[in-house]
């Protein structure tokens, strides 16, 4: 028997009516049952069901993680948030959201999820805030803390709060510093005097990564190169590895590419020139333009410079120096008119002999290969419009092909020419190895392979973060602090404000009993460590956050890494994810860790901007606020909304009408689901396959991050199954909406349809679908009156006589013929002709 829908509508009573029902049925000539009910429906009061889920959540412990259990484990990541003053902006929850799908999904299938939570409080922007406001940033931090926690709850996110870590208490950077000491102790930590990219506003040094087109990434400024000494973590010895480990990652392919680039591997060789009695060496990937070589160029800073300039050119040098110092390395790159100096020495072409003149120009950049360059006007760009500048000579030693402008230098491989007897006529690739075959016995050529990639300048002239752990005894030499007398707290009494003077300094209590263990004029390093420190070992320290014996236990570690699923933000390619990146590999080589890649699986969330389609930005005021939309659509809207926003990993724009429509649609879902849940079980063909696809689709989009579609799947089955009477599909789409809205899913499943137990558990399941269901064929079936075509309808194959005839009935002018009919005939899966 079929069920149709109650003529007689469901009315939808004021939140403070209780339920009642009374449900009449009825039938019609068709045979066909009607129910009637006066059924009261609650409104969907969000903030009610919303604060009644996350208390329940949290006072069951339903997202605890635990340790080493039967299960298969998954670990689902965030990039934890630094706790700024101005709250958790409309893009966190869009990264958060997903890895929440994806958390409750597995929990759902059965798996063991950790999905932790925690703050990077250290760090300059944290800093920097707390001066604005004139309160220490001890006292900032916690309260932007608060504020955060208050605002992420309310999302109602599957977190374990339970393992909540926070980088600025000392608990956690006793171990920050463990690791340096480690690294330390281990020859992958040391100090070096070397020029630094320097922030006059910030009043610190930068890692290279933290310089954005030569200015602070921070705030802006202009950076400047000062020579200071400094910290650094060899990340450069895991170079090579740092490459190769990214293959074996699913990560997306324009992040891999571009920590290759940052990475910047490159195989040439080291050619010596000899000037008198020093050597030059340069790098260079064309051994084959040996011959071709008019002039040498050192840059500004290279060591020989004072050495090699001769007293005439002296002042001409030392102002050109001078003048380089006060352009960052971007600056040098791209300037339109290339610029130098001559120094006034010579140097001997190694392959041929002849006498080369030796120029600084800030073309060459210090950091790269030796900071000395063999130039090869007729070859290479960059040396031709030098040469043309300064009316150098330019000497071709390859071919050109025919048809290469005759202005523009030949940068292509070719047939070597106008070089020594042996290289002429050879092809670029063995003439280059002819050159280091010929030199490498003299002592003055070596193939070598090297890197853009520089050591991680860790060392910070500011306060708040977490003391370097080393003392340095009376003649200076550094030691690390033992591993009982971890951490070095970092004092309250002090001044944090920059200076450009570490404010460890101006401690009285910061020094007290260094000297008695580590003997008279011993005294502490006063720089903080960088942030990017603190954040590069974090997802560590979450798989057993309460340990004071180690970082974290081997079999917590064992159990829980490496990450399955990392989401956060594509701005993190060259800095976090190859930080964390090195030290898992640091720490795997000394043995501390089984694994040597963190995170498996790496997805970047697209920016969320604002509805003019610009980046949202406070001075701009068009921020929107997370808090007004929870109070006004509630959470779950908010959640699904910015997953159906559009593809998850591109930028989209804000759109309040595409908000209250997810919201209107989880009135109507919570609307339907309770109708029905009271309604009598019923089953119909079409809402079955429906219901089969579906599963299928959430399933499969969850797994490919098409959230978006997702969503639009469950709108449309939810327009289709609100046209049948069909019940049977209550219970299996709540739980397919519950990653997505899952108190609005916790309350249909635990308060309308009475479960026991959660929604998001595994006793409740992720609900599985049958493919060969799944690829069920609709079929049209004709519907005649006295035998003349009136309309068609969509079924199912296989379709019933009732089936068919409820599909008729639900269209009011094939309802009228088929009412007015006195009889009927069905043909399976054609036709039915109402006489
Ligand atoms: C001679 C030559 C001839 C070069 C020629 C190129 C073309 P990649 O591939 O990026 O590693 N170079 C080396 N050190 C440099 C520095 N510190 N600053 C600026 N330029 C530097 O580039 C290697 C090439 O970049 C080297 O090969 C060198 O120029 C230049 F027809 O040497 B070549």
């Amino acid at each position: 028997m079929a069920w149709r829908r109650s003529p007689v509508r469901i009315r939808y009573g004021p939140p403070q009516r209780r339920k009642s029902s009374i449900v009449r049925i009825d039938q019609n000539k068709l045979g066909l049952a009607f129910w009637y009910t006066t059924e009261v429906v609650e409104k969907y009061d969000h903030k009610q069901i919303e604060a009644k889920w996350q208390k329940y959540w949290a006072e069951n412990q339903t997202f605890q993680a635990q340790d080493g259990d039967k299960r298969p484990k998954f670990y689902a990541l965030d990039m934890f948030a630094y706790p700024s003053g101005d709250g958790l902006h409309t893009g966190h929850p869009r990264s958060y959201t997903a890895t929440d799908i994806f958390a409750r999904y597995y929990r759902m299938k059965g798996f063991n999820v950790l999905r932790p939570i925690g703050w990077d409080a250290f760090g300059l922007p944290a800093e920097n805030y707390a001066i604005k406001v004139g309160k220490p940033p001890a006292e900032t931090t916690a309260e932007n803390i608060i504020n955060f926690t208050r605002q992420v709850k309310s999302f109602g996110f599957a977190y374990d709060w339970d393992r909540e870590v926070n980088t600025a208490e000392p608990s956690y950077y006793k171990w920050t510093q463990w690791v340096f000491k480690v690294l330390f102790d281990n020859e992958l930590a040391y100090q070096k005097e070397a020029y630094a990219n320097w922030c006059p506003k910030d009043q610190t040094v930068l890692a290279n990564e933290q310089v954005v087109n030569g200015c602070c990434e921070r705030c802006g400024t202009q950076v400047e190169q000062k020579k200071l000494k400094q910290w650094f973590f060899k990340i450069t010895d895991f170079a090579e590895e740092l490459l190769t480990g990214l293959d074996k990652l699913d990560w997306p392919e324009s992040t891999k590419v571009g920590q290759r680039n940052w990475i910047g591997k490159s195989e040439g060789v080291m050619l010596t020139f000899r000037s008198g009695d020093f050597d030059i060496e340069v790098f260079t990937t064309r051994a084959d333009t040996l011959f071709g070589v008019t002039y040498l160029v050192l840059a500004p800073e290279h060591e020989l410079v004072g050495k090699l300039t001769t007293a005439e050119q002296q002042s001409a040098v030392e102002k050109y120096v001078a003048e380089t110092k006060k352009k960052s390395s971007l600056d040098r790159t791209v300037a339109k008119e290339k610029t130098g100096v001559f120094t006034g020495s010579f140097a001997a072409n190694p392959g041929s002999g002849d006498q080369v003149p030796i120029w600084i120009a800030d073309y060459v950049l210090t950091e790269y290969g030796t900071g000395a360059i063999m130039a090869v006007p007729a070859h290479d760009e960059r040396d031709f419009e030098f040469a043309k500048k300064f009316d150098l000579p330019i000497k071709e030693v390859i071919e050109a092909l025919a048809g290469w402008p005759k202005d523009k230098p030949y940068t292509e491989y070719g047939k070597v020419k106008n070089s020594v007897v042996w290289a002429d006529g050879l092809l670029s690739e063995d003439a280059a190895l002819e050159v280091i075959e010929e030199l490498e016995h003299k002592g003055l050529a070596k193939a070598v392979t090297i890197y853009r990639l520089h050591d991680w300048l860790i060392s910070r002239q500011r306060y708040w973060g977490a003391p370097i752990p080393i003392v340095y005894s009376a003649d200076g030499t550094p030691q690390s602090v033992a591993a009982e007398d971890l951490p070095v707290m970092l004092p309250t009494d002090v001044d944090f404000k920059p200076t450009g003077e570490s404010p460890l300094a101006k401690s009285q209590t910061f020094q007290a009993g260094v000297e008695e263990k580590y003997g008279k004029g011993a005294h502490r390093e006063l720089d903080t460590m960088d942030t990017f420190v603190c954040s590069s070992w974090y997802f560590l320290r979450y798989c057993d956050p309460r340990n004071d014996k180690e970082f974290a236990g081997k079999k917590s570690l064992k159990y829980w890494m490496p990450v399955d699923l990392y989401i956060g933000g594509a701005e993190h390619t060259n800095g976090h994810l190859l930080y964390a990146r090195f030290i898992t590999k640091a720490l795997h080589k000394l043995g501390y860790l089984d694994f040597d890649e963190p995170f498996l699986k790496l997805r970047h969330q697209g920016l969320i901007l604002a509805a003019d389609g610009e980046k949202m930005s406070k001075s701009k005021g068009n921020v929107i606020n997370p808090d007004e939309l929870i109070e006004q659509y509630g959470a779950d809207a908010v959640r699904m909304y910015e997953m159906f926003m559009g593809p998850f990993d591109q930028a989209i724009a804000w759109d309040t009408n595409g908000i209250s429509g997810v919201r209107k649609f989880l009135e109507r879902v919570y609307r339907i689901v309770s109708e029905r849940t009271l309604m009598p079980y019923h089953e119909t063909v079409e809402t079955g396959v429906a219901l089969q696809r579906l599963i299928k689709k959430v399933t499969n989009d969850i797994e490919e991050m098409k959230f978006n579609t997702a969503v639009s799947g469950m709108m449309e089955f939810i327009n289709e199954a609100s046209k049948t009477d069909s019940t049977e599909w209550v219970q299996e789409f709540v739980r397919l909406i519950s990653p997505f809205a899952p108190h609005l899913a916790e309350e249909l499943w635990q308060g309308v349809m009475k479960k026991e137990g959660s929604v998001c558990e595994a006793t409740a399941g992720w609900p599985a679908f049958d493919e060969a269901k799944v690829a069920l064929q609709t079929v049209i079936i004709a519907v005649q009156e006295k035998g003349k075509l009136r309309g068609t309808v969509e079924l199912p194959a296989g379709a019933s006589e009732q089936e068919v005839l409820a599909m008729v009935s639900q269209n009011e002018k094939l309802k009228k013929i088929a009412d007015a009919a006195a009889k009927h005939i069905f043909v399976q899966d054609r036709v039915v002709n109402f006489i």
